[in-house]
């Protein structure tokens, strides 16, 4: 007996030595195995005598019994083990914060485009747009610019490589090229009518966008936006621009406690011109007239240069920096907050 003891407590030992199942399987061999030292033992009852077969069949039994006991044992620990190992190595920290995706939004500006292109469509203004990179003919020479104007030196204007005259050379100064281009192609449309002495739809049209001037400084960015409009009919007058006007910047800022002024100025491309000042009722800027937009009557040769004749038809045109209305509408006083790109900024205007 005390030999089967010793056995049993020897497979406990190497069971419990083994540190992975292979190792355990291997453990096993030793005393569950085909000529394992249970299995001997076994094959050596053979030669013994019928009563002592019995008893020692029996205590060898209980041997066997007890390994197979440790065996599994062994194995659901080294299975829990494993098991712990593994939620050990995966664990996850559940109280850590999250990685948030935060919704994006609209620039300022942008929203400023979209407030004022809905104002405009709302009123029968149709959106266009054009190129960025644009040729002299139609950034300068269509809209009344003479050849020596300082807006076309090099000092004021960024001009492009490899242009020609009349191909791509100089980053717009304005959207103004837009206009002139959307009005070429809506009276080429409709030529037939204006050919024939019949009504030509009337060209209302806006054109917000990005525009470019060498300037820089607090009120100054070498890259701003612009909104220019433009209707031009048989028989409108400068009190149709002063209605609009009025009717869009009281939506833009959403009061009708606003006047507005036209001043005398100059423009290549009206004639005559003005500027438009508004000045508010209430509110911080209350009181103070500030400038918001050039103005003016088509200039006969920019007429010309649409493709209508300037004894019939008659445009007027309005230019606003979006920018500075931007900064009006939120009550921001720098412009390059703008353009910083700070999300602490920007992350208000949601
Ligand atoms: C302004 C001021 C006055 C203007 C003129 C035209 C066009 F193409 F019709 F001739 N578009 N925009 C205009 C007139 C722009 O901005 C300060």
């Amino acid at each position: 007996m005390n030999e089967l003891n010793a056995i049993v407590d020897g497979a406990r030992a190497a069971f419990g030595q083994a540190s992975t199942p292979a190792d355990l399987e291997n453990a096993k061999a030793v005393y569950l195995g085909k000529s394992g030292r249970i299995t001997e033992l076994m094959k050596g009852l053979a030669a013994l005598a019928v009563d002592e077969k019995k008893s020692r069949g029996a205590a060898i039994n209980q041997a066997k019994q007890a390994i197979e006991a440790a065996l599994v044992a062994r194995r659901e620990g080294l299975a829990e083990a494993e098991l712990l190992a593994q939620l050990h190595a995966e664990s996850l920290d559940v109280s850590l914060p999250g990685r948030r995706r935060v919704a994006g939004g609209l620039h300022p500006v942008s929203l400023s485009s979209e407030r004022i292109e809905a104002i405009f469509g709302s009123m029968g203004f149709e959106v266009a747009q054009g190129p960025e990179i644009e040729a002299d003919w139609f950034n300068f020479t269509a809209l009344n610019t003479p050849e020596d104007h300082p807006a076309r030196s090099m000092h004021d204007t960024f001009y492009v490589e490899g242009g020609t005259a009349n191909a791509p050379n100089l980053l717009r100064t304005h959207t103004s090229p837009v206009q002139i281009r959307h009005a070429v192609q809506h009276v080429k449309k409709y030529r037939h009518l204006i050919d024939a002495g019949q009504a030509m739809p009337e060209i209302r049209v806006v054109v917000p966008g990005r525009c470019y001037r060498v300037d820089s400084d607090a009120t100054h960015s070498p890259m701003f936006h612009q909104v220019e409009g433009l209707w031009v009919g048989e028989n409108i007058s400068f009190k149709d621009l002063k209605v609009i006007y009025l009717d869009f910047i009281q939506s833009f800022f959403e009061t009708k406690d606003l006047d507005i002024r036209f001043r005398p100025s100059f423009f290549p491309f009206t004639e005559p011109s003005a500027e438009i000042d508004i000045m508010f009722g209430a509110g911080p800027l209350k009181g103070r007239w500030l400038e918001v937009s050039g103005s003016g009557q088509v200039h006969p040769n920019v007429v010309r240069n649409m493709g209508l004749d300037p004894e019939r038809y008659i445009g007027f045109a309005f230019g606003s920096g979006i920018d500075r209305l931007t900064m009006l509408r939120y009550g921001v006083d720098d412009l390059r907050l703008f353009f910083d790109g700070d999300l602490r900024f920007l992350s208000q205007f949601q």
